[in-house]
């Protein structure tokens, strides 16, 4: 007992001498037993592994509150113009290291933890992600959030506090099931709920319109439900300095209790009314590039919206600032046309709420939005049936046709044709009548973006082309670019820290410093420092592999990687033909230009996607195959990394030799983890697609391998009437890695399991596989001879990092506030 009391006035003594919120480590131990203690009630002898990483993470959220503290005021007092950034999805990954990182307090309180007896990495494995995106436009949203907290851009990221995201992925006999993203379950140290940051969100219902006695034309929403977004705020920090919040709404009944109801006494019909309204922050949909349609989703888009809207107009009037201003003091980005519907919700608050003329409204709104494009998918554009948006929403579809009617005037003003206006309305009225989002996005926006040039230059002359010709000033390109300060810095401080020891840290604030690493690519001594800590990457993957998965890699086989979501323009199974050929060489004798090699693949498959997931069953099946086969299991090895998020890409990146960059020509907007692949030394193989192209220039051609057809080919190829089966009778080893697949060798005897992908090449291919297939076998071949010549490969590599300086992040925001934003950074000096 005496001894318990010794323990306990020892332990008081710890984490009550110090009060400061400091960096130091002492400081830093002080608060994390404070933490511990109060916020948990726990001591570190019988803390668990959550509780120890809850503490961490509060430690180190304080800090991150006090640097955004200060950036708001220094924002407020410059009274400077501000981003609101508009996203459904954000993939934050995990926050702990990161912000480790921005405070530079990474060493510090690896010590602390140290003396505590407790292991940093331990601690950061805990973490669970925020998964509240589908991939790279998520992830993308997330990358532009830590530039503009770095840069000083006074910026908010606005979205959706879905409690369920992304669904886990797991593999059961090949396939994909999907389980439930709990991560909320264990408490969200990061985010602070603001109750009284709540607006009020109406649905359905009719419109009422009469001229009141001052000859005003008035209009009234008379809704029949109403429910209210709650704000949770996350701070994202900057590097050094600066931090921005994300603002995530929850939905909300207004009423916990429906109290007339409860009077009657039906206690479970009041409830009901609570738990309805919850349900829609409840689940992210999980269609990447394919539409849901479904009302749910709507509803989602138009609750964010209108909850950031109501937000920003607070903001304004909070400031003393006047409502016609708005688009003077704030600018707000679309990220893609997920929350398009804000074009009419703008004009409905500020034309029915707040009075004023509908000129002078639409005249903020168009110059306050801009709209990034993120797909040319026609399968991906978004479109609402008026038959939903008017029952849902019967004011926004009257502004809408509004908005639309004195477009169409205009258009005929200058004299344009009825099929020219047919094509450009807001209004689709050649199937089921529908609004056509991304044209209200374009129509309502001062500028509007693709995300590559390739990209942009494809928007302007095909999806938008109409829009280009009436408006060219209004578009331009920002090409995409990656944080690398998560995925370089975080994610591979072997690397971070040679880099680091050559030239000095700013490349953390300022990638084009790279460059100089360009002097010692020749350099033997270098190389071989370089290649020894892609091994080490390579280990840590291959056991954190074999963890998952049960299959073991050889770390000193080429790692030949292809993650990213599962779709057919994305062609995995491209990939798939080509191992199936190695593997029939092999069989047959023949392994010459074959070095060992194993084929990574990883990604999520919408759940109903059949395709998609047939190709993840395929992929599995030739694993079985080829990982089992005595004669081939030592020099190929197949792996399919199931579950791939934010925390995996981090482990994988690093460790990947060759990067599967293969889309069809045209199809890939941009892309962002072919640059992450890039920054961390991975050669690429891919087509000319998405920002490959600004890539390869980057890089040089030479320490790039290209293969595959162009845009313009691919539209040729089209064009002239495409036969797949042409190339499956000429090109035997194609024919025979084909046959593969329905002669039951893959499928336990089953020839039917894969004859929809087998059918869908041969007949109709619209991804042009067969097309690519030599082209890319070919490649591949040449691969393999230069991974034999390890100082060629490693020269190579380390090209390829000290020219990727463009891809930053930090250049997309600075090519944001020049070319768009017209913002200037602030950034917060300590
Ligand atoms: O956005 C990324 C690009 O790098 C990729 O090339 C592009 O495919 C991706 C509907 C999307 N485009 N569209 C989506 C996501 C979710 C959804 O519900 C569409 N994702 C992209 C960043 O620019």
């Amino acid at each position: 007992k005496r001894e318990n009391k010794k323990l306990e006035k020892h332990f008081l003594s710890q984490i009550e001498n110090t009060e400061k919120i400091g960096f130091s480590k002492e400081e830093i131990k002080a608060s994390f037993l404070k933490k511990l203690f109060y916020n948990l009630g726990r001591v570190p002898q019988v803390a668990t592994e959550n509780d120890l990483y809850k503490a961490l993470a509060l430690t180190v959220r304080d800090r991150a509150f006090r640097q955004f503290v200060r950036s708001t005021a220094e924002f407020a007092q410059k009274d400077a113009r501000a981003v609101a950034y508009l996203s459904a999805e954000y993939l934050p990954g995990p926050h702990l290291g990161k912000n480790l990182l921005n405070l530079e307090i990474t060493d510090e309180t690896r010590e602390a933890l140290k003396e505590l007896d407790l292991d940093l990495d331990e601690i950061l494995r805990e973490e669970v992600e925020p998964g509240l995106g589908n991939g790279g436009l998520g992830r993308l949203a997330s990358c532009y959030m830590d530039s503009m907290a770095t840069l000083g851009v006074p910026a908010i990221g606005y979205g959706i506090r879905y409690e369920f995201g992304i669904f886990n992925q797991n593999i059961k006999n090949g396939w994909q099931s999907e389980e439930t993203d709990l991560w909320l379950h264990y408490g969200n140290p990061w985010e602070v709920v603001r109750p009284e940051i709540a607006y009020e969100i109406k649905f359905g219902g009719r419109t009422e319109h009469w001229v009141d006695e001052n000859d005003k034309y008035q209009v009234e929403w008379i809704p029949d439900s109403e429910l209210k977004g709650t704000a949770y705020d996350t701070p994202i920090l900057g590097y050094q300095s600066n931090g921005i919040i994300m603002r995530l709404w929850k939905a909300e009944a207004i009423e916990s209790f429906d109290f007339s109801v409860y009077n009657v006494g039906d206690y479970y019909k009041a409830v009901e009314k609570k738990m309805r309204s919850e349900n829609l922050t409840k689940v992210l949909y999980p269609n990447d590039e394919n539409l849901s349609g479904k009302e749910l989703r709507l509803k989602q888009q138009y609750f964010f919206v209108s909850c950031s809207l109501q937000d920003i107009i607070r903001l304004q009037l909070m400031q003393g600032r006047k409502l016609e201003d708005l688009h003077k003091k704030f600018t707000i980005q679309l990220n893609d046309t997920h929350p398009s519907i804000a074009v009419a919700e703008l004009m409905r608050l500020l034309v029915d709420e707040h009075q004023m003329e509908w000129v002078d409204a639409w005249n903020i709104t168009k110059n306050t939005f801009a709209y990034t494009n993120h797909t040319l998918l026609p399968e991906a554009l978004e479109r609402w049936s008026v038959g939903l948006l008017g029952r849902l929403l019967p004011r926004h579809l009257e502004i809408i046709y509004e908005i639309n009617n004195r477009f169409l005037n205009e258009l005929k003003e200058r004299n344009y044709n009825g099929e020219q206006m047919a094509r450009m309305s807001l209004i689709d009225e050649s199937g089921e009548t529908s609004v056509r989002m991304a044209h209200l996005a374009t129509v309502g926006s001062y500028k509007v973006n693709g995300v590559s040039a390739l990209h942009s230059g494809l928007l302007k002359k095909q999806v938008l082309n109409d829009f280009a010709d009436l408006w060219p000033e209004k578009f331009t390109n920002v090409t995409n670019g990656v944080d690398h300060r998560r995925f370089l810095g975080v994610s591979n401080p072997r690397l971070s820290e040679l880099i680091s020891k050559k030239i000095g840290k700013h490349w953390l604030t300022d990638l084009m410093q790279l460059h100089q690493l360009e002097k010692f690519s020749d350099d033997k001594t270098f190389q071989k420092k370089w290649m020894e800590i892609k091994l080490q990457n390579k280990k840590e993957l291959a056991a954190h592999m074999e963890e998952r998965t049960g299959i073991s890699v050889d770390p000193k086989m080429l790692f030949d990687v292809h993650v990213k979501r599962i779709h057919e323009y994305k062609r995995q199974h491209l990939k798939v033909l080509h191992i199936l050929s190695l593997y029939k060489r092999l069989k047959n004798g023949d392994d010459k230009n074959i070095v060992p090699t194993a084929f990574i693949f990883g990604g999520k498959a919408a759940p109903g996607y059949f395709m998609a997931k047939l190709i993840i069953k395929l992929i599995n099946s030739v694993g079985d195959l080829v990982n089992n086969d005595e004669q081939v299991k030592d020099r190929l090895k197949v792996v399919f990394l199931p579950n791939f998020n934010v925390k995996q890409a981090q482990v994988v990146y690093p460790a990947a030799d060759l990067s599967e960059q293969i889309s069809l020509a045209g199809k890939e907007a941009s892309g962002t983890g072919n640059m992450k692949f890039a920054l961390n030394g991975a050669l690429t193989v891919g087509t000319l697609d998405g920002a490959n192209v600004e890539i390869r220039e980057e890089v040089g051609d030479e320490n790039f391998f290209l293969f595959g057809q162009s845009t313009e080919e691919v539209q040729k190829t089209r064009a002239e009437g495409y036969r797949p089966y042409k190339y499956y009778e000429q090109n035997e080893e194609l024919r025979e890695v084909l046959d593969l697949l329905i002669s039951g060798e893959l499928s336990d005897g089953d020839k039917e399991l894969f004859r929809p992908l087998y059918n869908n090449l041969l007949q109709q291919d619209p991804y042009q596989l067969l097309k690519d297939y030599q082209s890319y076998i070919d490649k591949q071949e040449e691969i393999h001879k230069v991974w034999s010549k390890p100082g060629e490969w490693a020269k190579k590599s380390i090209l390829n990092v000290a020219n990727i300086g463009k891809f930053s992040s930090d250049r997309s925001i600075k090519d944001y506030c020049t070319t768009i934003w017209k913002i200037d950074p602030v950034r917060v000096e300590d």
